[in-house]
């Protein structure tokens, strides 16, 4: 995996090499920017604003983020919590070629016994890009399958700063 540093992160440990503070000791901070929210190692941005899936995962790379990928069913409750049950969101989950070979933007190995597809999805191989979305019938959260051309929200994610 890619470990993420950022500019102040740098600046801190040199500092903290000579004066003897230890950035990992239990007083070191997690942060998220402004408006992200935090969990476990990552910080992550609801974008309500919509867009394509290739708009979508560009305004998260403008912001050092990706778009979502689900690792945990953990992770994933924490995502539905913060979502209106009226949209879709983009995830980093695309099938470039229609073949039904699910990739990851991050390059995490999709995983079949760790998907959260609603029943009946995926259902359209001329549908590449997945969202998450709310059902009422039965009421739950899940993945679906949709055209990438299509303008969603979306949701971004980075590794948390800790300084
Ligand atoms: C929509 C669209 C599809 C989805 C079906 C499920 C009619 O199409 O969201 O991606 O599979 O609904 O009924
Ligand atoms: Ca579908």
């Amino acid at each position: 995996m890619i470990s993420e540093i950022t500019y102040a992160e740098v600046r801190f440990n040199d500092a903290s090499k000579s004066s003897g503070i230890d950035s990992s000791a239990e007083t070191a901070w997690n942060c998220c920017p402004k408006n992200w929210k935090l969990f476990s190692s990552n910080c992550y941005f609801i974008s309500t604003e919509s867009a394509s899936w290739q708009e979508s995962e560009k305004k998260c790379a403008r912001m050092e983020a990706h778009l979502l990928v689900i690792n945990t069913r953990e992770e994933q409750n924490f995502i539905f919590q913060n979502l209106e049950e009226n949209s879709a969101y983009f995830v980093g989950l695309s099938d470039p070629e229609g073949q039904r070979h699910w990739q990851w933007v991050d390059q995490t190995p999709y995983n079949e016994s760790s998907t959260f597809w609603h029943q009946g999805e995926p259902n359209d191989r001329n549908e590449r890009c997945v969202t998450l979305n709310f059902r009422r019938y039965p009421r739950s959260w899940g993945w679906n399958d949709v055209s990438c051309d299509g303008h969603q929200s979306s949701v971004c994610e980075m590794m948390k700063i800790h300084l």
